[in-house]
């Protein structure tokens, strides 16, 4: 494979196709697998049945397990939908938008607990308006961040990709920097509704 040159990603299919030759290998390549996800032009003929869509919150789909080395997901958004602030479990995180914007916020780590920097509350980083195509890329040395669809009106469908896969990430309170683990659960998986047992968890 030839990382210098970005081969056409005519179809969501090729897209997989081309992620899981990437993922075969233990090297990530950030920048080759940011510039194929940008070279896929958003069908929503091709991605309509992953998207499902929760009144309440945003939903995970899974749409691919990368041969057990990254999960591909798409993350429907409805108005006003916004997820908590969190990290990536020591992932690879790549984000691409496939319909709206969403609006990422970043934030520095917060200071040990219970000491004098972190009365403050989080610090944040920058401000990053995605739209439309465009990418997306952080890991936890990058910071944490929280992800909103600044829309009220409008919804918002996302791609996702983590390598390598996981179930549980931190959250943060924006206020004190308090951590808590919490479960990434799935509201559907490859277009079929999950059946949740309860509680019904999701951060
Ligand atoms: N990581 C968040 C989640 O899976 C979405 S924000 O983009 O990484 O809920
Ligand atoms: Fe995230």
């Amino acid at each position: 494979m030839d990382v210098s040159k970005t081969p056409e990603v005519p179809t969501l299919d090729d897209l997989i196709r081309e992620l899981h030759q990437v993922f075969d290998s233990d090297e990530v390549n950030v920048e080759y697998v940011q510039n194929l996800l940008a070279a896929y032009k958003s069908n929503p003929i091709e991605w309509k049945k992953f998207a499902k869509f929760d009144r309440y919150k945003y939903t995970r789909n899974l749409v691919d397990e990368g041969n057990g080395k990254f999960n591909l997901m798409l993350l429907c958004w409805g108005p006003s939908h916004t997820s908590t602030i969190h990290d990536h479990a020591d992932a690879h995180c790549f984000m691409k938008m496939l319909e709206g914007s969403l609006q990422e916020v970043r934030f520095e780590w917060p200071k040990e607990e219970g000491t004098e920097e972190n009365e403050e509350g989080m610090v944040e980083i920058e401000r990053n308006m995605l739209k439309l195509n465009g990418v997306c890329y952080i890991n936890d040395s990058l910071g944490l961040h929280r992800v909103e669809n600044a829309s009220h009106s409008e919804g918002a469908v996302s791609l996702h990709l983590y390598c390598p896969p996981f179930s549980a990430c931190q959250i943060f309170d924006e206020r004190t920097g308090k951590k808590m683990k919490c479960p990434v659960t799935f509201w559907s998986k490859f277009g079929k509704k999950v059946e949740h047992g309860s509680p019904k968890s999701t951060c």
